[in-house]
Parts: structure tokens; sequence; C-alpha cells
């Protein structure tokens, strides 16, 4: 490891956590809302001083795995609005929260709209799924502020750290083209979930979406006829599609659901529990290298990405040793020493 991040110069008020941090991680571990809420809120800000705090939260978690073990699977879950995109994860939890009393999911839906309050209605459908004051789901929503592809810097630290809090993490995502591949990034899966007959495969076709999800949703399959017809033409777009697809064996998964009647739910579970893995610590830094790219390109355009990668070049095989928060303030550092 470099000399330089092997001992980091102490920052003020990083690797130490305030009392009132630590009460919210206590109660956040307990699934109390509002710790974890406030917790939530205190790891999406951006600026300096909150990343070192950020940096502080994610070592405790780190040195605390028996209470905070690194197990949640991330499912994205994209498609146009009002394909039943929050009906369907509504149920998709209920069903996994029956497997045991030990699972914990949480839903985090990023809101196309520039208010965070625009998410409280999606909230409510979905909350009406759950018995109130069910401690073992947990819904939040996310304003995009004009992120690329909504998915943003803080989609991908608020699901960091609930990584260590549930067993899965939904993250829904609106839109055609951008976001469903940001999605990707951070998810472990996605699901991309269609409506019956609307030519949604034919818009996702043409914007070469179609090779980014693993798992395809035909929803809304109430009506038995339709929905065998919007089978039969998402496969024959789906085959279309895999012409350029580089793992060109590769089966899509296809399922049939009605979310508002519950129908083909239990399937489409059993498919995300047996076949969707945590990441490794080589698919995580992959993520995570993905998402300081974005940052710094958002910040430094061109310019930053290229320092980036000549940061990343000089610190060569022991990146893999170095912790995200590290990394992150080191790029920045590194990029700023050289605007100045
Ligand atoms: N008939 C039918 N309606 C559904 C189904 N799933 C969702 N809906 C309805 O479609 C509308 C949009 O659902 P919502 O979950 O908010 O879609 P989202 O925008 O993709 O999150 C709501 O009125 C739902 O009740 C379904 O399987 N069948
Ligand atoms: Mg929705």
């Amino acid at each position: 490891m470099s000399p330089r991040l092997a001992s980091p110069a102490p920052r003020t008020g990083e690797g130490s956590l305030d009392p009132s941090t630590l009460a919210l991680i206590d109660g956040a571990a307990r699934l109390e809302k509002h710790p974890l809420a406030r917790l939530i809120t205190l790891i999406e800000q951006d600026h300096d001083t909150g990343r070192a705090r950020r940096a502080a939260v994610f070592q405790h978690l780190r040195e605390h795995p028996d209470t905070f073990p690194l197990r949640a699977r991330v499912i994205g879950v994209t498609g146009t609005p009002g394909s039943g995109k929050s009906t369907l994860i509504g149920r998709l939890a209920l069903e996994l929260l029956g497997a045991g009393p030990a699972v914990r999911v949480a839903v985090l839906a990023i809101d196309p709209s520039s208010v965070e309050s625009g998410g409280a209605l999606l909230g409510d459908r979905l909350r009406t799924h759950f018995p109130v004051g069910e401690p073992r789901i947990f819904f939040r929503s996310q304003a995009t502020y004009g992120d690329l592809g909504g998915v943003g810097r803080r989609t991908f630290a608020v699901s960091r750290l609930l990584r260590h809090l549930f067993d899965f993490v939904f993250v829904e995502t609106v839109g055609i083209g951008q976001s469903e591949i940001e999605v990707t990034s951070l998810a472990d899966a996605t699901v991309l979930v269609l409506q019956p007959l609307t030519g949604d495969h034919v818009q996702f076709l043409k914007a070469g979406i179609m090779e980014v999800p693993d798992v395809f949703v035909v929803n809304k399959c109430d009506e038995e006829k339709l929905a065998r017809r919007s089978v039969h033409e998402l496969r024959a777009a789906l085959d279309c599609a895999r012409v350029g697809r580089r793992d060109g064996a590769a089966a899509h998964h296809v399922f049939q659901t009605s979310a508002l009647h519950g129908t083909g739910v239990a399937e489409l579970a059993a498919f995300l529990r047996e076949h969707v893995a945590a990441p490794d610590a080589a698919a995580l830094r992959q993520k995570e290298l993905h998402f300081l790219r974005k940052a710094m390109a958002e910040r430094y355009g061109g310019f930053g990405v290229d320092e980036l990668r000549r940061f990343l070049a000089a610190r060569g095989d022991h990146l893999d040793e170095v912790r995200y928060e590290e990394l992150e303030a080191a790029a920045l550092d590194a990029v700023r020493a050289r605007v100045r």
C-alpha cells in the first residue's frame, strides 16, 4: 500500500463518532424508523464535513460485523411509470418477509420529481401493504436533484448503508434510458417491469435497454390471453436483443405477475432469494469505482475522470486494501491539488 494511504493524515473528526451519531446507529440496528431516517440523511450529505462523519459511520459498521453484516442483496426495479413497480415491490416484500421472522426488507424509491416529499405518495401506497409499525420493512424516497439517470451518489451511499442493515434492498427507479443502466451499476440484480401490450419492450429495445436487466417481469397479467400474447412479444424482443449480447448463451428470466392479485409473486421472490447473491469484495469495489468516476465527472468533467484514472493507476495493486471513504477523500484531494 502506498505510504500516503497506509497512514492517512488524521482529518478533523475522522474516525471518531460523536455520541449522537452512535445513538442513531444503535437505533438503526434495532430498525427504529426515526434514527434510521436521520442516519440516512446524514449519509446523504455530500460536503466535506459530511464525508468525515460518513467515513466514521462506515468504519463503525465494519468494526461490528456481527451487528452489521454485509449481507443484503440490492435489487433494482425499473420500468415505465404505472407499470406496477411499487405495487409489485410491496407484494415481493411481503413474500420475502413471510420466509422468517429475521428477514428485513428496505425499499429506496428514486423519485423523478425534484422535491423529496413527492415520494410520499409512493410510500403511502406501499405502506398500505404492511401492518402499521412493522419494523422489518423500511421505506425511503429520494429526490433525484437532476442526477443523470436519477440514481446518483446519494443513492449509492444510502445503498451502502442499507446493505449492512437489511436482507433485501429494493431500489425503484423510473424512466426509459439512463436510469436503467445506472441502477444496474448499483444493484446486484435488475428487474425490468413491463406492462402487457403497451409496446414498452419495443421502446426498451430501441433504447438498447433490453440487454441490461437480469429479470423481466410482465406485470398486470390479470387476464390470461393478454398475458400470453405479451410474454410472446417479449420473448421475440429478447431473441432480437440477444443477437448483440456478449454472453449470448445466457437465458433470460421472464416472469408473469399480477401485483394486484399477487399471482406469480412467490415465484419471483423465490428466484431473487435463490439466484441473486450478495456481492463479494471485488464486485463491491467495481460499484464503488463506478460511482467515484461518476462523482469526478460531475464535479470536474473529463479532467476529473482523467485525474482519477491517473490517481488509481498510481495506487496500482494495493487498491483492494483501501477503504472506499479513504479512496474518495484521497482522490478528491489529488484532483483538487491539480486544480489549484
Ligand atoms: N390490473 C392490474 N393493475 C395493477 C397491477 N399492478 C399495479 N397495478 C395498478 O397500476 C397502477 C400503478 O401502479 P404502481 O405500483 O404505482 O406503478 P409504478 O408507477 O410502476 O410504481 C396502480 O393503480 C396499481 O393499482 C396488476 O398486476 N394488475
Ligand atoms: Mg412507483
